[in-house]
């Protein structure tokens, strides 16, 4: 019998990155922990990925190539050979791009955030065909263009200085569920005398813990940003010092901000007046006291309308007060842009050059609308392929009709690469087996901590499953195409995906790298203290020259959510209940839903409600009630909370729609607008109505 101790990085869609530790058996990987000696990790996981083995040895796993036999979603499949399956996709793939290369749409998200089973051998392979560009846009775009135009890169606190700071605001986050390796870091802050404050429309696992939640409605944190510079600004507190070497357009935001009272801003917001004064002065307070405050910002309060807007405003704060001095202090979002990613090496952009004109870019957040889209000379050729993986479009992208619509085009190829038979799966005409993370190589840079990660593979691929790499691999040697980089093995990827050119990362080494499981980059741990901004000036812009050109307001400023009771009154005479639908904390977006042990935790699709809505409704927690507007319904169960703001539902997601009783998940009801920066979806920026279901649906009399 032998035993191995085989090192990974956890390929999840979280900021945390873990290194994890595999013990293989006999072949066998009995059991997945976390590194104590990775600084980040300390040797903690979170319970969805200490479950690891149960995801990569589940009965369901896809274990060998399929062609559909049944109707698109009906989901029956028969068994076929990877030679077949090759054939089939590279013959259908030639005679589109015959027409026009364009017809092809790759659709891929953040199923693993490897660099090379993301996007490295399929970006050179969808590059040398010339297809669709595809913007993903999904998650973090519109505060990452927010956060960029006023920080000018994404980087920011070190998150292995958090419990040093004294103030922490976290803000439209709920990192008990989503960002554990950070949560513990503020409990020991707070073992040391720190305050914690939560900005959140819902009263989430961490506003529980907080020693003070603010519940603003959602959608407006812009406004709320606005009202705490006009108190820090009117009231003087103020690093005078770091503005004047650091900032720019301290003037104009003077001007900008005088319009955002106290008063107005909490009618915005829906909170009280002393709410808004009360934050500012605790913040400036404590910054100028010379304290570390640190604001964590997140994802929530990014996906309604003002979206880049709010991430840009907050962005503002740090500056004002000059938290950034402190390595503890200042404010973190993401630290993404701290990693020097060899994207040239990795995906070979210069193989689309050959095609002459940019490919055409398709939006991933709509694809319900661009699937159902004719050819036209504005849009282009009609979509007729879609190669998805790492992704789960039919139960994760908004306005969902349209999306399952598009996906039953019978004039639609649709080849899906997964580990199960997700939603999405469902409607593929040819479903592809792919590795788990225990089964391939990789290298991860993370959004949370600056630690370069590597994978190894613990054991040998389940079934006939693939790689997503050698899947593209085995395509592109079938189409004919001889540039080496469709040679390259995993590990030759891997080895060039960050930059040696770079101070950051000069002593970047793969082989190293494997041994340890990590390297740190060269990172100071306070980056912007002494300035440093990466933007136009080389300043925190409050003003910026690069908005104005993009025909945004240069200056902070507040839209209100595009469905809203003050936007649009007539629309909330309808629906009057803001719905969000953020992640569930034993799922990962749509992944682990099939996990028996961590859906029987979540147990089923809820809806929680605030009693005075409730009672309006005559609702009782355990009813089972349809959610809907114009786009569509869902059914759910409801919970009876003041965890919900009155005006406010909460359907915590994102559910396989198969494993709910009507088929149906939060995103029937979500649209496809955009956010005002980066492209983004609006997820929470939604009303609804909510009635009970005396009778099943299709008894019930039709609603006027
Ligand atoms: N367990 C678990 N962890 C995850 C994920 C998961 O699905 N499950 N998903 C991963 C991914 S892809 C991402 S992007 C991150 C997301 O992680 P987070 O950024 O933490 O995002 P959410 O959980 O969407 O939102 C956090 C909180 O924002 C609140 N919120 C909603 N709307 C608003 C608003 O308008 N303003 C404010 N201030 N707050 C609002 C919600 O009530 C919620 O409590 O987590 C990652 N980690
Ligand atoms: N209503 C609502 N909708 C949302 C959100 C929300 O909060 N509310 N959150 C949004 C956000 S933040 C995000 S990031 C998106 C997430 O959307 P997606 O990135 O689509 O995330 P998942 O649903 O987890 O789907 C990833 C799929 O990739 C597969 N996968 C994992 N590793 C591999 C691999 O190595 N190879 C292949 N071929 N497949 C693999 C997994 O099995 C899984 O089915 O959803 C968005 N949708
Ligand atoms: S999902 Fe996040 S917390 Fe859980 S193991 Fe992966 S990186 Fe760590
Ligand atoms: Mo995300």
């Amino acid at each position: 019998m032998s035993t191995t101790v085989v090192r990974a990085a956890c390929p999840h869609d979280c900021p945390d990155t873990c290194a994890l530790l595999v013990t293989v058996k006999d072949g066998v990987a009995t059991e997945v922990r976390g590194d104590p000696d990775h600084p980040p990790t300390s040797g903690v996981l979170c319970t969805k990925v200490a479950r690891y083995p149960e995801r990569t040895y589940h009965k369901d796993r896809l274990l060998y190539p399929m062609r559909r036999v049944g109707k698109k979603g009906e989901g029956k499949f028969e068994r076929i050979s990877w030679d077949e399956a090759i054939n089939t996709i590279a013959e259908r793939l030639a005679a589109i791009a015959l027409r026009d290369p364009q017809a092809i749409l790759p659709y891929s998200f953040a199923g693993t955030m490897g660099l090379v089973q993301g996007e490295s051998m399929s970006m050179r392979f969808f590059n040398r065909i010339g297809a669709s560009q595809l913007e993903r846009t999904i998650c973090s775009s519109a505060g990452s263009v927010g956060y960029r135009y006023t920080v000018g890169a994404r980087i920011g606190t070190d998150l292995e200085q958090v419990q040093n700071a004294k103030l922490i605001v976290i803000w439209g986050g709920n990192p008990i569920a989503s960002n554990l390796h950070l949560w513990t870091r503020v409990q020991a802050a707070k073992r040391n005398g720190a305050r914690l404050i939560v900005i959140d429309p819902y009263r989430s696992l961490t506003a529980e813990k907080s020693n003070q939640h603010i519940a603003l409605l959602p959608g407006t944190d812009a406004a709320l940003a606005l009202g705490l510079m006009h108190v820090l600004i009117n009231e003087n507190l103020l690093d005078h010092d770091y503005i004047e070497k650091y900032t720019l357009g301290f003037a104009q935001l003077r001007e900008a901000v005088q319009a955002w009272t106290p008063e107005r801003v909490a009618q915005e917001c829906g909170i009280s007046a002393e709410e808004v004064v009360q934050l500012a002065r605790d913040y400036g307070t404590a910054a100028l006291a010379g304290e570390p405050v640190m604001i964590r910002a997140n994802y929530g309060l990014q996906r309604s309308r003002s979206g880049g807007m709010a991430v840009r405003n907050i962005a503002c704060l740090p500056a004002l007060v000059g938290a950034w001095r402190h390595a503890a202090g200042g404010m973190q979002i993401s630290v993404s842009d701290s990693f020097p990613k060899n994207m040239a090496a990795l995906q070979h952009p210069e193989l689309q050059k050959r095609h002459g004109a940019a490919a055409r870019v398709i939006n991933m957040s709509t694809i319900g609308d661009d699937l159902l889209r004719p050819a036209s000379a504005g849009f282009g050729p009609k979509i007729e392929a879609m190669i998805v993986y790492n992704a789960n479009p039919v139960a994760v992208a908004p306005e969902s009709a349209k999306v399952v619509k598009g996906f039953q085009r019978e004039d639609l190829f649709t080849v899906v690469l997964e580990h199960f038979q997700t939603d999405s799966a469902d409607y593929a005409d040819i479903l592809l087996p792919a590795t788990t993370q225990l089964e391939h190589v990789d290298v991860h840079p993370s959004y949370g901590h600056v630690y370069m990660m590597a994978n190894n593979a613990a054991i040998t691929p389940m079934g006939e499953a693939k790689p997503n790499t050698e899947i593209f691999r085995l395509l592109a040697a079938r189409m004919g195409f001889g540039e080496d980089c469709f040679g390259e093995s995993d590990d030759q990827i891997a080895a060039q995906a960050f930059r040696r050119d770079h101070p950051r990362s000069a002593h970047y080494d793969w082989e190293e790298a494997k041994a340890k499981g990590w390297q740190r980059l060269q990172m100071p741990v306070a980056p912007l203290a002494e300035g440093g901004f990466e933007t136009p000036s080389g300043k925190c812009e409050f003003y910026s020259e690069a908005m104005l050109k993009a025909g945004l307001d240069p200056l902070p400023s507040y839209t209100r959510p595009y469905e809203s009771v003050l936007s649009d009154p007539q629309l909330a005479s309808r629906y009057p209940l803001a719905m969000i639908s953020p992640p569930a904390r034993n799922f990962l977006n749509s992944s682990f839903v099939n996990v028996q042990s961590l859906r029987d935790t979540e147990g089923e699709p809820h809806l929680d409600m605030h009693p005075d809505d409730a009672a309006t409704r005559n609702i009782a927690s355990g009813d089972m009630v349809r959610i809907f507007n114009d786009r569509g319904s869902m059914q759910a169960k409801v919970r009876v909370t003041s965890k919900a703001r009155t005006g406010l539902v909460v359907g915590l997601s994102i559910w396989w729609k198969k494993f709910a009783a009507d088929g149906k998940n939060a995103n029937e009801v979500t649209s496809q607008r955009l956010t005002d920066m980066g492209n983004a979806p609006t997820f929470y920026d939604v009303l609804v109505e909510v009635e009970k279901l005396a009778l099943t649906a299709d008894v019930a009399p039709v609603a006027g």
